[in-house]
């Protein structure tokens, strides 16, 4: 059989990479042909997103990758964080730089949203967890800007990564559903949400699915990559957790998922949304998945913690932080790694220390204190997630998944392992890669449904596993030590 390649565009909040998929029916090898630093900018105007250099960098890599697969690729797909937006005008040019999603402009928003749809009722209406950043926050903190008065189309970040490369222009349907004007039940737009605060439906380009075929490479983009046409860009699961979440290798139904990487997002792929009270107060989240699944989850503030110290602390080496961390003794202090009070950028080691003196914990001082003290709290959230999400869902699970970035560190996953009191399958590391590739074989008709994408991954991917060890009473008494702030 012929060897397909598709290439995967995966942007994260800190680098981005475009990814080689070289597949058969049975096969499936990913090589990294480019990777390239993702650095928002801070401007007086606040913080950005470098996107035009994120473009730049995507070009490399379509290079790189048609070189790495013999000038001649399949399809392309594109996934990336979600929430962020560019504005074009009525020519189609982007208005200014996307703000990163981390920028303060959403601060005290979310009340105002409520004044005017509650939130219970944005909860059953929208299934999102409350997160400052949400499109609908950040399009509420801009309504009177200049920018969105002169925008005719708003296009989620990798759909505006897709305008550039195609001409042609989609909302791609997982993504779409971070915006919260998503109904998660209908997988439509939420016209009355929208409606009642004011924000234009018409801005977004017509919705598409994972799947659809979203254009072709324009002439100028072939000849820019080197690149034999035609190449067809393929709509996948935009949103990388989306991907990340086709790329778990669960062979059953009893699993729950953690993607790691700058997030944690901690939860179970369902058949339908849970938009009950209880589940609107625990801040767990519908987002939309393949094939009609819900990814339900929780935003957990994941390794921002550390890469926010290892910056403040001048980037040490990551392996030597991580043995001092592994010679402190567990559990010393814990802080709440889901607190929005983490979302800004600076201070980090600063943060944690006052956040322990604040619960009357010991206060961390050295750096393999502050990295213990990071990784127990990660572990801590990562267990009151998967517990919380199977009450929640009434879904009970016998394994834990946890794939992207996080699955190099062992301690991490170790502990994740023993503080969920089950076996942790570590594994793949570019979930969101594959994922992206994978969806694009189905497309495209190499590969079958998604439990077929599944049990192809379990076969081909290196996997390590976690036996959870010292029982779970120590972790309940720090969790009880976070519950009593
Ligand atoms: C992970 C992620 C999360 C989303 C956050 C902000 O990369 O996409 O799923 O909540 O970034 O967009």
């Amino acid at each position: 059989t012929a060897v397909k390649s598709y290439a995967a565009v995966d942007l994260g909040a800190s680098s981005g990479r475009v990814m080689v998929g070289r597949m058969t029916p049975d096969s499936l090898e990913l090589t990294e042909a480019h990777r390239f630093p993702n650095r928002p900018v801070r401007v007086p105007e606040g913080l950005r997103w470098d996107v035009l250099g994120l473009y730049a960098g995507v070009l490399d890599g379509l290079r790189a990758a048609g070189a790495a697969a013999g000038g001649r690729l399949d399809s392309v797909g594109i996934d990336s964080w979600a929430v962020d937006y560019g504005l074009l005008d009525a020519d189609g040019a982007l208005l200014g730089n996307p703000v990163h999603y981390r920028d303060a402009r959403t601060e005290g928003v979310a009340e105002k949203v409520w004044a005017t749809v509650p939130a219970p009722e944005l909860y059953t209406a929208t299934g999102l967890q409350y997160a400052p950043f949400n499109t609908l926050y950040q399009l509420t903190a801009a309504a009177s800007s200049a920018q969105l008065a002169h925008a005719r189309r708003l296009l989620l970040i990798p759909d505006l990564l897709a305008y550039w490369l195609t001409g042609e222009q989609g909302t791609e349907l997982t993504n779409a559903s971070t915006t919260q004007l998503i109904d998660p039940r209908t997988r439509d737009w939420s016209y009355d949400v929208a409606a009642r605060l004011g924000i234009d439906l018409s801005l977004f380009a017509p919705l598409r699915q994972p799947g659809d075929p979203a254009g072709t490479l324009r002439a100028e983009v072939l000849e820019e990559t080197g690149l034999a046409g035609p190449v067809t860009v393929t709509a996948v699961g935009s949103h990388d957790t989306a991907s990340a979440v086709a790329a778990v290798p669960a062979t059953g139904e009893r699993f729950a998922y953690i993607c790691t990487g700058t997030w944690s997002l901690a939860g179970l792929e369902l058949d339908a949304p849970v938009l009950t009270e209880a589940s609107r107060a625990a801040n767990f989240t519908n987002e939309l998945g393949l094939d009609g699944t819900v990814r339900y989850l929780r935003n957990i503030m994941g390794l921002w913690l550390l890469q926010e110290c290892v910056r403040a602390w001048g980037d040490p080496d990551l392996g030597v932080l991580l043995r001092e961390a592994a010679g402190v003794p567990a559990l010393r202090s814990v802080v709440d790694a889901g607190d929005a009070a983490f979302l800004a950028p600076g201070r980090m080691p600063e943060r944690i220390a006052e956040a322990c003196r604040a619960s009357g914990q010991p206060v961390p001082e050295t750096r393999g204190e502050i990295t213990r003290c990071i990784l127990d709290s990660l572990a801590l959230a990562h267990r009151r997630a998967v517990e919380d999400a199977q009450r929640l869902a009434g879904h009970p699970v016998d394994v834990v998944h946890v794939v992207g970035g996080g699955t190099r560190n062992a301690l991490l996953c170790q502990l994740t392992a023993d503080a969920c009191g089950l076996p942790v399958v570590a594994g793949p590391t570019e979930a969101a890669a594959l994922g992206n590739v994978l969806v694009q074989a189905r497309a495209h008709g190499l590969v079958g449904d998604r439990h077929a994408m599944r049990r192809l991954l379990a076969r081909t991917q290196p996997l390590t596993r976690y036996e959870p060890q010292g029982g779970t009473d120590r972790w309940r008494e720090a969790e009880a030590r976070l519950a009593t702030r």
